[in-house]
């Protein structure tokens, strides 16, 4: 098996790209405690090499696993054996990659963007075409749009993040960003269509111009750049860093498992070789340690908003604790508001709480941090859609999931806005 596995890696490591073949998305739904921790027991059963999509949260929420065609007949007999029902929510993933991929081929025939307006929001991008797209709106609008960049990735790529403002020094600022889970790629692809409606909504929107007549907004898109690379050429369910783990031959922290806020309790891996790796220490990935930086330096961020996919839910802290934070019930009904709004638009149904009651329990998470940090409109979205297609949403889907999720940030930038505190 081992060397099965080391071989596989070098296949993939000198011809390409790792296939999906046959792999299957299964949805599991515990009927009582029992079988919920059944299903918590697949967790550490690592021969089946199995990757959860979606976490157990409780009985009778969802739980979503991708399995690899090798383990599925033993998987499917194990819940078979225990009475736990499944049902297959993607038969075929590699098919579903395929006509991705397909769909990024053709719209890649299109002749290049010569300026932001005639970049193809509708399709998904590789990196350097986000890069280019950033580079043509700082260019195009110098009085409004920045590039700052706050570190190098692992593997050397620049950190890079937009800055929108309209002047002053160190103003209020809100922080947004997408991709730090480098297969959640509605989410760089919906923080680009944000960058794009920021320069153009200024001087229209009248909420958004106000904002920005008194506050920054930093966004960065691509947080995670290597996992993003690798999802492109490599592997395209990469969610983690890219770094080589010392004693370990798997690579890769969950960055949102690596910051200072309960690093290493319930809720993060100590394995090097899980999805939810915590890393050696806290702060250990630089494209956290990067951000960690920057808003310490920068010490004025009111709000910071995390932007992930799938599942739809709006969440604020904590993750790492069950002890309420002391503007639950502000950011309970800002949530509220925020997901009122984004479903006013096409009726998408959003889920809202706290990570730990809506979610799981998990450790060392961006925003609370952020919030420890004492930026207390610190939330995190888990974007589109509920499962049918998880990480590999449709690109048509794009636009329409920006769009709805914008109404929710303008929700909480506004409410940023007239709440200084
Ligand atoms: O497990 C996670 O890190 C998040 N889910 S995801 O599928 N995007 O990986 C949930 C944890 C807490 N919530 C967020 N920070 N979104
Ligand atoms: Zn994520």
């Amino acid at each position: 098996m081992r060397v099965l596995l080391a071989l596989t890696a070098l296949f993939v490591a000198v011809l390409g790209k790792e296939t999906f073949e046959g792999h299957q998305v299964l949805r599991i739904v515990a009927k009582d405690e029992g079988q919920l921790s059944l299903i918590k027991a697949l967790e550490d059963m690592s021969e089946f090499e199995l990757d959860f999509w979606r976490g157990v949260t409780d009985v009778s929420t969802p739980v979503d696993i991708r399995v690899p065609f090798h383990s599925l007949q033993s998987v499917k007999i194990h819940l078979e054996g225990q009475d736990i029902e499944y049902s297959v929510m993607i038969e075929d993933l590699q098919a579903m990659l395929d006509k991705e991929q397909e769909e990024m081929v053709s719209a890649a025939r299109r002749p290049e963007p010569r300026n932001s307006d005639s970049f193809d929001f509708a399709n998904y991008h590789p990196i350097n075409e986000i890069y280019a797209f950033q580079d043509m709106l700082v260019a195009e609008n110098p009085n409004l749009v920045s590039k700052i960049v706050i570190g190098q990735s692992y593997q050397g790529r620049d950190l890079n993040v937009l800055k929108f403002s309209t002047g002053g020094t160190n103003r209020p600022a809100i922080w947004i960003d997408t991709g730090i889970h480098s297969r959640e790629w509605v989410t760089q692809a919906s923080g680009t269509w944000f960058a794009k409606k920021i320069v153009t909504e200024y001087g229209r929107d009248p909420a958004l111009t106000a904002i920005l007549n008194k506050m920054d907004i930093f966004l960065e898109i691509v947080t995670n750049p290597d996992g993003y690379y690798y999802t492109h050429n490599s592997n395209r369910m990469w969610r983690k860093t890219r770094k080589p783990n010392s004693g370990s031959n798997c690579v890769g922290v969950d960055p949102n498992r690596n910051w200072d806020a309960g690093f290493g309790g319930p809720g993060a891996s100590g394995n090097p070789c899980t999805e939810t790796y915590r890393g050696p220490r806290a702060h250990s990935e630089s494209e956290v340690k990067s951000i960690v930086d920057f808003v310490k330096s920068h010490r004025n961020f009111k709000a910071f908003i995390s932007i992930h996919s799938y599942s739809q839910m709006l969440l604020y802290p904590y993750g790492y604790t069950r002890t309420p934070v002391k503007d639950q019930a502000e950011l309970h009904s800002l949530a509220k508001k925020a997901i009122t709004d984004l479903a006013s638009l096409y009726g998408t149904r959003y889920r809202y709480g706290s990570i730990i009651n809506t979610i799981y329990q998990a450790s060392g998470g961006t925003i609370d941090w952020t919030y420890n940090q004492g930026i207390k409109y610190s939330y995190t979205f888990e974007l589109r859609d509920t499962g049918r297609y998880g990480f590999v949403l449709p690109a048509n889907q794009i636009i329409p999931t920006a769009k709805e999720t914008w109404l929710a940030l303008m929700a909480i930038m506004d409410h940023t806005f007239k709440n200084p505190y």
